[in-house]
């Protein structure tokens, strides 16, 4: 009989984190793939669509989503979280903290506790609401 037992373990993991703060270059240097590919992106030097990527670890096999941080393309990114296993924060060092840094945590941990429906008529604004509500009772003083 083959064996039909995986050898390789699959995961999925989503970037996140405020626009311009090295997500794209980060996964590019890990992972060799400018997931960056259409030509706006290209022209205006920002991630617009999600984009895709692979990485090849010991043991594992990782699928990796880069999303957008501008909050003009906050359903993109929402839509990008459909089902991950992990997320990387990225926060560059030279400016810290900023809104969607915040807003993509607060989205993240929404997503996880499960408390917008994906039925909802409209996903993206229930999510947002319950994302501000968390943050103004939970990270005051942060921003
Ligand atoms: N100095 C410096 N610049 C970086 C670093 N990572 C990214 N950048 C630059 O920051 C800009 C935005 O990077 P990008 O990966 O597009 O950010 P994203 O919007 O978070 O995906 C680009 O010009 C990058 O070359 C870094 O570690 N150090
Ligand atoms: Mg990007």
């Amino acid at each position: 009989m083959p064996d039909h037992k995986p050898s390789l373990k699959h995961l999925i993991l989503a970037t996140a984190g405020h626009v311009d703060h090295g997500k794209t270059a980060l996964i590019k240097a890990l992972t060799g793939i400018d997931t960056d590919r259409l030509p706006e992106e290209k022209a205006r030097g920002i991630t617009i669509d999600l984009g895709f990527a692979h990485l090849a670890l010991p043991g594992l096999s990782l699928g990796v989503i880069d999303v957008p941080g501008h909050e003009d393309f906050i359903r993109n990114m929402i839509a990008g979280l459909g089902a991950i296993d992990l997320a990387l924060l990225v926060v560059a060092a030279d400016d810290g903290w900023m809104p969607q840094t915040e807003e993509h945590l607060q989205i993240l941990n929404t997503s996880r506790c499960g408390t917008a429906s994906s039925r909802s008529p409209n996903a993206t604004s229930a999510i947002r609401r319950g994302s501000r509500a968390t943050c103004s009772s939970g990270c005051a003083g942060r921003r």
